[in-house]
């Protein structure tokens, strides 16, 4: 091989751009990991010569199919379901669905490339998936929503098995989703098993699985700030998202004795600088989860603070917490949260801060905590879900809590080990890609060229 690692990870991120030239997304992605994994590269030859990240920028199958269903006014809709599933070398494909109108391939792909090295990190038998569509929950009913879902499922039933892929929720598909879903998958498939993981608690699911991705977050943050021997009492704490990562968040980051000052959406944001908690944390947690109601009226029914068109980064705090979406957190913001005295910067959404803040926060000494890591606490009860349906049984909340909390402390650990032995001391992120990279590459070298 005459090109040097440098040249060579250049050459597959090029590959990556010129073979599908508008996957912005997916290209961000690519570059972030690839290119922390030069140390890796340099000391293992044999993942090069046998075309390992040449094979895992390429997905081992996409369906793309169309999703035809009728609204309350009797006028036939069509939007476009997905589903990538990307690698399945350590186990099944593992991964949500979003239903948003920013949906499309691009960012199917960046999401469950991401997805791949945040399964391997959870230590359980999950390959990465993605999947979804461009239909926006917003406004529609009930009967709407349930419709969609039982069109999207009439196609997704043949390619997903609980051997084969298992899906969950993302962004737009929570319980009510999941539930019409599984409701689908099991009349058509005639089978009653664990092929969705986030169902109801009466019918297969897990306790804590929907407090797992916030509270996981809370877990992972307490553990950054220790190896600076601090904890999260008194710490201040903004955030932007109001979901089911962001809620379940705020009741951790409380419990831990921090205070959150912000939560917001594409309009806006609401400052509420002493803390959101007791009254008005319950008044959140349906708003959108339950109600798709915007974040406005979580200001007008407390009289807190609206900040129209704006994100939460402008406010003072210790720490940030993007909770939303991806690249809602761009250099400019980063410039802010710095100036501001911001410290340490940790992702509960999938690639929330571009390529140009998480460069403000590395320059500025801001310790940041990549999405991959961070909101791993999400699909690692999804796995422990998986786990339940084929023992045949259910644990309990606390014996739930207590593997979600082992399993953050071992990503947390894991990310610094690998970061220390590739010469990156510090840096969650090289840690992070570098350790599910070898992960998942030490499998498929195993299982030769497929
Ligand atoms: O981004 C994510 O990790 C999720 N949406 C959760 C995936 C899952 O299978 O629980």
């Amino acid at each position: 091989m005459v090109a040097s690692v440098g040249e060579y990870i250049e050459s597959v991120i090029d590959a990556a751009r010129s073979r599908d030239p508008g996957q912005l997304e997916f290209h961000q992605a690519v570059q972030e990991v690839a290119e922390s994994l030069a140390p890796v590269l340099e000391r293992r030859p044999e993942y090069r010569e046998w075309r390992i990240l040449e094979r895992m920028v390429e997905p081992e199958r996409v369906v793309i199919f169309r999703v035809p269903w009728v609204d309350d006014q009797g006028i036939v809709q069509v939007n476009r379901g997905y589903r990538v599933q990307m690698n399945s070398a350590i186990g099944p494909y593992k991964g949500g669905l979003r239903f948003a109108p920013t949906v499309n391939l691009g960012v199917m792909k960046f999401l469950a490339f991401e997805q791949v090295f945040k399964n391997a990190l959870t230590m359980l038998p999950m390959g990465g998936g993605k999947g979804g569509a461009d239909f926006d929950p917003r406004g529609r009913s009930d009967a709407e929503v349930m419709r969609f879902c039982q069109s999207f499922m009439t196609e997704l039933f043949r390619h997903i098995g609980p051997d084969t892929d298992v899906p969950a929720g993302d962004i737009g598909v929570g319980a009510r989703e999941i539930g019409y879903l599984f409701g689908q998958y099991k009349r058509i498939a005639d089978e009653f098993t664990g092929v969705l993981t986030g169902k109801g608690l009466g019918w297969g699911g897990s306790l804590i699985r929907p407090e797992a991705t916030g509270y996981g977050t809370a877990y992972f943050l307490s553990e950054v700030v220790a190896t600076d021997d601090e904890t999260l009492e008194g710490k201040t704490i903004a955030i932007s998202g109001y979901g089911n990562v962001g809620t379940y968040f705020i009741e951790k980051a409380n419990d831990l004795g921090a205070k959150v000052v912000t939560i917001g959406d594409e309009d806006g944001f609401v400052y509420d600088p002493d803390g959101i908690g007791g009254d008005k944390l319950e008044f959140l947690k349906p708003l959108w989860t339950k109600q798709r109601r915007p974040a406005k009226d979580f200001a007008d029914e407390f009289g807190l603070k609206w900040v129209e068109g704006q994100r939460p980064w402008t406010v003072p705090c210790d720490i940030a917490v993007p909770t939303a979406t991806q690249n809602e957190l761009d250099e400019e913001h980063a410039k802010m949260l710095v100036a501001n005295g911001c410290k340490y910067v940790v992702e509960a959404a999938n690639m929330p801060c571009t390529p140009g803040a998480v460069a403000t926060f590395a320059e500025a000494g801001v310790r940041f905590g990549p999405g991959k890591a961070v909101n791993a606490g999400g699909v690692a009860t999804s796995g422990l879900e998986m786990s339940q349906n084929s023992l045949r049984l259910s644990w309990t909340r606390e014996e739930v809590d207590v593997r979600l909390r082992g399993i953050m402390k071992a990503i947390h650990r894991t990310c610094l080990a690998a970061a220390e032995e590739f010469g990156v001391p510090g840096d969650y992120v090289a840690g992070a890609n570098i350790a599910g990279f070898v992960k998942v590459a030490d499998a498929m070298l195993d299982q030769g060229v497929v």
